[in-house]
């Protein structure tokens, strides 16, 4: 038990699953609530973490598990940032302190962590899809249980969500989607889907009207066939009235809503209600991000996904040199400065991508689609063929999703769009679904495209300038989550698809490409000391490859190894090995990266540990291969 985590006389030292909410009564659980949030805020100020989501559905997770039967009842999670109250609730409050560290627990669900979770989440809006498919299959196989999928208002926004709502809304299928509207995505809200949600928060008025006149139709016998209609009546007089449209019942859902998602007798009465339910039902519930922890409600953007923080004073305890996202968002508002064509876009991130300052200074040039990547893409394609310049910053992990608007809507038609790939490699704490391993290798197979790879703070910046002010076609430049550090030969002057010699040798090529040049170089030195002698390249340009570089240094030294931050497989790292194959010189390759399966969560520089990529693991590949 994790005594300095919560009280072994209080309420959730009894609780080892949801079975043990079913008998306690709702002053109890309330009281519950109280213990869980002190738990949290305790807890996530030394992991870090997402608390401000977390606190804002406690009531609502006690509720939901109040009412259904996990594991028997299924919950599906959207993004899943937010299940750290399910977890401490399905018997992981006392692994909970090892929450996002290497082999710890995962701050998303994951099947393979509990019966409890679900299905994996981790990018948003899967949730309704997957819980429909769920449904589905369990009324062909004749099965009889739940399903709920639980979506933020800001989830909302994907594509998907609509796309699921369409199907759900006509589906027959019992299926159960409880909206949390909290009115923020990380940062506020966007968009007209979260204007609408706001007109219905503040209309409760008419909902529990209505609310009151359903329960006296479902009250009448059935033989009062005239009055049944006449209330029936009312109901949609009423509606035209209040709410020009209804979105969710015209798309055939059954709307329960708007309800204070911090009351958990209000929100179980309902739950109950539904759960017996045939076709689908949508439960909209009110809540308040942060709630209960004085800043993370003052500043519930701050507090989406935080670093470890002192409790009394809510501020963030490590603070290390200025991060790329923000070298590069400083560096795009010099660049707008001189150049009114330029335009940003972001999906939802403009803090976590450093955009917030071109925000401020650009308001008419900066637009926040919302969890949209793709559309984000496409339209900046639409932008770049009127004439404007625009730069999409978006998390290689997110980027994924816009693959076919990068390949049909950009780079067929060699559109000049700048993609600001950021926290490209391992990302972290966040974890597999969140890692930017894969990028560079489905970027390599999208026509035109440029890929640059900066291995320091400086170079980013010339090749952003690069890219906006001097490029022509789609260019990608992709940098890692976290700061770096300046190397000598950082400040050479960038030429279109050429690479730097960084240090001479004789034994083997090394080349660092963007983020791994600074481990590389560390693996150089140790090497030398060795006997080792290395020549180091900053390859700058993932593709084109610089091929007149490296095969010139590979006759030199007969053995190249490339470092990357990525899956090894596809990509810079073989089509490096490719061209020297095809050279047909006697020269040996070696590819060092992440292997072609999920990599999870932890401190960056363990996760590289682990998996050979840091100096001394470099050294001992480099080695292993020259002993041979
Ligand atoms: C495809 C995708 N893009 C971006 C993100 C980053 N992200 C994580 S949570 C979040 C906001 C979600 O808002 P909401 O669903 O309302 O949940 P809240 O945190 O407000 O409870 C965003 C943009 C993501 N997880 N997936």
């Amino acid at each position: 038990m994790n005594e300095n985590l919560y009280r072994a006389d209080g309420y959730l030292a009894r609780i080892e699953s949801p079975r043990d909410l079913k008998s306690l009564s709702f002053e109890e659980l309330e009281q519950l609530a109280d213990e869980i949030r002190s738990f949290l805020i305790k807890s996530v100020s030394k992991t870090g973490g997402h608390i401000a989501s977390n606190l804002g559905v406690v009531e609502l997770t006690i509720a939901l598990h109040k009412v259904l039967n996990a594991p028997l009842d299924k919950i599906i999670w959207d993004v899943g940032h937010q299940t750290y109250v399910h977890k401490i609730l399905t018997g992981r409050k006392d692994v909970f302190d090892t929450l996002r560290q290497i082999h710890g627990i995962s701050g998303f669900p994951k099947t393979q962590e509990s019966p409890y979770d679900a299905f994996n989440t981790g990018h948003s809006s899967t949730s309704i899809s997957a819980a429909l498919g769920m449904a589905r299959a369990r009324d062909l196989k004749g099965e009889k249980y739940t399903v709920a999928a639980v979506i933020g208002d800001g989830s909302l926004t994907g594509g998907m969500a609509f796309e699921a709502l369409n199907d759900a809304g006509i589906s027959g299928t019992k299926l159960l989607i409880i909206l949390n509207d909290n009115g923020m995505s990380i940062a506020p809200n966007v968009g007209g889907l979260s204007r609408y949600l706001s007109r219905i928060r503040v209309r409760p008025f008419y909902y529990k009207t209505r609310e009151s006149l359903q329960a006296l139709v479902d009250s009448m016998p059935r033989s009062s066939k005239r009055l049944r209609k006449f209330v029936h009546k009312l109901k949609a007089a009423m509606k035209s009235m209040f709410v020009p449209a209804m979105f969710f019942e015209d798309l055939g859902f059954r709307y329960f809503g708007p309800i204070d998602g911090h009351n958990i007798r209000e929100m179980a009465a309902i739950f109950e209600q539904v759960k017996t339910m045939k076709g689908p039902v949508l439960v909209h519930v009110t809540t308040t991000k942060g709630k209960g922890y004085k800043f993370a409600e003052e500043h519930p953007d701050r507090f989406h996904g935080i670093a470890p923080f002192e409790i009394e004073t809510g501020q963030v305890l490590q603070s290390g040199s200025e991060n790329y996202s923000s070298v590069f968002g400083n560096r795009l508002c010099d660049l707008a400065q001189k150049e009114n064509n330029i335009v940003a876009i972001s999906a939802a991130m403009s803090d976590g991508t450093g955009l917030r300052p071109f925000r401020e200074s650009f308001p008419k040039r900066f637009f926040d689609v919302g969890i949209a990547e793709q559309h984000a893409v496409t339209l900046a394609a639409g932008f770049a063929i009127a004439g404007t310049k625009p730069v999409v910053a978006i998390y290689s992990t997110f980027l994924q999703r816009a693959y076919d608007q990068i390949l049909h809507d950009v780079a067929l038609q060699k559109l000049h769009v700048v993609f600001a790939v950021d926290r490209a490699g391992v990302a972290g704490a966040d974890g597999e679904t969140h890692q930017g391993i894969y990028d560079v290798s489905f970027l390599y197979t999208i026509p035109h495209l440029a890929i640059l790879a900066p291995a320091s703070p400086n170079e980013l910046k010339e090749m952003l300038d690069y890219a906006v002010m001097e490029h022509t076609g789609p260019i990608a430049i992709r940098y890692p989550r976290g700061s770096g550090v300046e190397f000598d030969g950082s400040d050479m002057p960038l030429r279109y698809g050429k690479g730097v010699l960084i240090k001479e040798g004789r034994d083997v090529t090394l080349i660092g490409a963007g983020s791994m040049l600074q481990n590389t170089l560390e693996a150089a030195e140790l090497l030398e000391k060795e006997g080792v002698s290395c020549e180091v390249i900053n390859p700058r340009f993932l593709r084109p490859v610089d091929d007149e570089l490296i095969l010139g240094s590979a006759r030199k030294t007969g053995y190249v190894v490339i470092v990357q931050d990525v899956i090894q497989n596809g990509g810079f790292g073989s089509t490096v090995a490719g061209i020297i194959n095809d050279g047909q010189m006697n020269a040996h390759t070696m590819v060092l990266g992440l292997p072609d399966r999920g990599i999870e969560h932890g401190k960056r520089s363990l996760i590289y540990k682990e998996y050979g990529l840091d100096a001394n693991g470099i050294k001992m590949s480099v080695l292993s291969e020259c002993r041979d």
